[in-house]
């Protein structure tokens, strides 16, 4: 499978483990978003979103959206599981990651800030903007996962962890204030001693600067 991916990309990161944990090779194939290689007319056509990930099977298939990714991974690659087998389980870990992909990431994403900064809003007040919304996310995903297992519904990874661990990522780098959140800063150490997350880390990528 070939990925277009960038290295601190957190919807990249996402895919990233979910191959990682699943045991699938893949080509990266790295789209520099600081250079606006996704506006590329050549990879527009590959993902009219404009952004990544795009992952092209090996069947030649293209997918796009993190998180149709993820649940196409999750039905052709069903071990190890990402969901729960229970409905009511899977839906609440759902709602978990996709408080993190629909609430927080959207947001505050690249061409969101940009905007921001076109419209006159200062680089002090995008980053503000950004922690505003990662502090928010952040404090409805902790009230939403158990309470006291190593991962955020369980005893393994899941769909939860994928998103949490790279939106963590950039909390850091914006500098969110973490402390209310050792909840989840506990599961994103038991995460990133795991190999396949340590793998997808974006300090690890071939196109990491
Ligand atoms: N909802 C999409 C978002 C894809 C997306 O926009 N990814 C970001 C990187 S995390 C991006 O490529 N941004 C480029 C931009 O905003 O210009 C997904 O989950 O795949």
């Amino acid at each position: 499978m070939k990925l277009y991916t960038y290295w601190r990309s957190t919807t990249s990161y996402r895919v990233r483990i979910a191959l990682n944990l699943k045991g699938i090779g893949y080509e990266p194939v790295p789209v520099n978003l600081v250079a606006g290689e996704q506006r590329a007319s050549d990879y527009a056509k590959v993902n009219p979103g404009l952004g990544v990930p795009t992952l092209v099977t090996d069947e030649g298939v293209t997918l796009t959206q993190s998180m149709a990714i993820l649940e196409w991974l999750e039905e052709t690659h069903p071990e190890p599981a990402l969901l729960p087998a229970d409905p009511a389980e899977r839906a609440h870990v759902r709602a978990a990651a996709l408080g993190i992909a629909t609430d927080i990431h959207p947001v505050n994403n690249l061409r969101v800030v940009g905007q921001l900064k076109t419209m006159g809003h200062s680089p002090d007040d995008t980053v503000d903007w950004m922690n505003h919304w990662m502090s928010e996310g952040f404090a409805a995903f902790q009230s939403l996962i158990r309470p006291d297992t190593p991962f955020a519904f369980g005893d393994a990874p899941g769909l939860a962890d994928i998103c949490l661990v790279p939106q963590l990522y950039n909390a850091r780098r914006w500098g969110t204030d973490l402390t209310p959140f050792t909840r989840l800063t506990e599961i994103e150490a038991a995460c990133l001693a795991h190999p396949a997350f340590d793998a997808a880390r974006p300090e690890a990528q071939p196109d990491a600067t």
